[in-house]
């Protein structure tokens, strides 16, 4: 699938305020995980904003791409300095939008390649596989990794999460590994 055109269209802080016009694909995932970063490895431009420091995306950000669907970055979960009143506030955001969005087609859910997954991941894939909502898991970062051990840290993640390697998808927002696989996943929701 090519990209030929993205635009930031509303930023919502209530799930009522959710568009609903186009299929939606989101990205969830700890604060710092490199959520934003990827949607704008997938757009090929700066659109959606990064940080060197957590907690930088606060609302749900709607991408229109190609007029035809939606990228959803999300806050990030589990970043403590935000202070807890702020951290249950995002936590809350992302549920109900889990929750309420008509139009969620698929998850893409990201974890740091060099970490194990956090309760809170793990928490977050629970829910995942028993709401019945599509998900794919994204190992983010992988170039900070020698390639020869990419294999070894995803059979971590995998281990953690006690599910097989072959469903985690490793990921670079830097040399755009797994970018054609995921606009694949995302081109066959469209197909149907
Ligand atoms: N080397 C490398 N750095 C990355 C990659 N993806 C993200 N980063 C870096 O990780 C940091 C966080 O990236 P963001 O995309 O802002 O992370 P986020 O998940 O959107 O964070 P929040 O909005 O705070 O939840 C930034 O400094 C990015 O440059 C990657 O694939 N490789
Ligand atoms: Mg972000």
């Amino acid at each position: 699938m090519k990209i030929s055109s993205a635009k930031f269209v509303t930023s919502v802080a209530k799930v009522s305020n959710i568009p609903n016009d186009y299929k939606e694909f989101a990205f969830v995932g700890r604060s710092n995980v490199g959520k934003s970063s990827l949607i704008n490895s997938l757009l090929s431009q700066k659109l959606a904003r990064t940080s060197t420091t957590p907690g930088r995306t606060r609302l749900i950000n709607f991408f229109l791409i190609n007029n035809a669907f939606y990228f959803v970055d999300l806050p990030g979960y589990g970043f403590h300095s935000a202070g807890k009143q702020n951290e249950n506030l995002w936590a809350t955001l992302i549920e109900n939008y889990l929750k309420y969005s008509k139009a969620l087609e698929r998850v893409f859910m990201l974890v740091d390649i060099r970490h194990a997954p956090t309760s809170q991941d793990k928490q977050m894939l629970y829910y995942l596989t028993y709401s019945g909502i599509p998900f794919t898991i994204i190992a983010t970062k992988a170039d900070k990794v020698a390639k020869s051990k990419v294999k070894n840290y995803i059979k971590k993640i995998a281990d953690e999460f006690c599910i097989t390697s072959a469903s985690i998808l490793p990921y670079s927002s830097i040399g755009q590994q797994g970018r054609e696989e995921i606009l694949n996943i995302i081109e066959q929701h469209l197909n149907l």
